[in-house]
């Protein structure tokens, strides 16, 4: 692979599709290929996986649902996301496989040892590895601020989830971004648009191939 795959991570609010969308729009300003998508999703396959795991309601067992996390991911991966890095592009996606562990592996499963490993099995067959997540980080007010005022209507199975739920989850990132400590930069994203997009090229900018 000889492209540039870059992850953001976080908690719902954190602005994770704000700030991937204004990345890739500077990227491509400057001549990058780039292809912005997300996860659950990025293909027709993963977007009804995506739609069945976050409104279906079937009440999938833990194990199934990480499972169909990562069936998405195979798929989104070998059609999207591998066939793009190997042409030199860079990839930009919200969200990816330290979701899984953070929402089913910490929150959902309460940081279960066994849930943890089969997250960690699935994870390496999956060929590819972000060369850098951004973890965007913002205390729980804020985040409830912004979903807030968003006020889209559609409640997703987690976001549904409690606020201890969620605690959960941005213990799980806090766990990754420490054992990844290479791979994953944690973003103080409470500030203003502007201020978190240019932290984040601050970072990008030397890594990129030559445009
Ligand atoms: N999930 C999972 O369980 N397991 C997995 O393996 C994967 C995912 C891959 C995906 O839903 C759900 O799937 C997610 C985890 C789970 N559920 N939760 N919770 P999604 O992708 O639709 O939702 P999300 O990832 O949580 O995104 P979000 O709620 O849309 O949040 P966001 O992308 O971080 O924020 P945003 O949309 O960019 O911004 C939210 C609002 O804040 C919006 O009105 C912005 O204009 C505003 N905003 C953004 N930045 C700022 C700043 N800096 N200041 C002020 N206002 C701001």
């Amino acid at each position: 692979m000889t492209g540039l795959f870059i992850t953001l991570e976080g908690g719902e609010g954190a602005g994770k599709s704000t700030q991937a969308r204004l990345l890739a729009e500077c990227l491509r300003a400057q001549g990058h290929d780039v292809d912005l998508t997300r996860e659950p999703g990025g293909t027709p396959g993963a977007e009804a996986l995506r739609e069945l795991l976050l409104f279906g309601g079937y009440g999938l067992s833990a194990r199934a649902e990480v499972m169909a996390h990562f069936a998405a991911r195979t798929d989104h991966v070998e059609q999207r996301i591998a066939p793009m890095l190997a042409r030199g592009g860079v990839v930009i996606c919200d969200r990816f496989t330290d979701s899984t562990e953070a929402y089913q592996g910490y929150g959902l499963s309460h940081g279960d040892p066994a849930m943890l490993g089969l997250i960690a099995t699935l994870r390496g067959l999956i060929p590819v590895v972000p060369d850098l997540t951004f973890m965007l980080e913002v205390p729980p007010a804020v985040a409830q601020a912004r979903l807030a005022g968003r006020g889209d209507g559609r409640t997703d199975r987690y976001e549904a989830e409690g606020a201890a739920f969620h605690a959960r989850v941005a213990g799980g990132f806090d766990a990754i971004a420490r054992r990844d400590a290479t791979r994953c930069r944690r973003i103080d994203a409470s500030g203003t648009t502007q201020d978190v997009q240019q932290a984040l090229r601050d970072i990008v900018t030397p890594l990129l191939p030559h445009a």
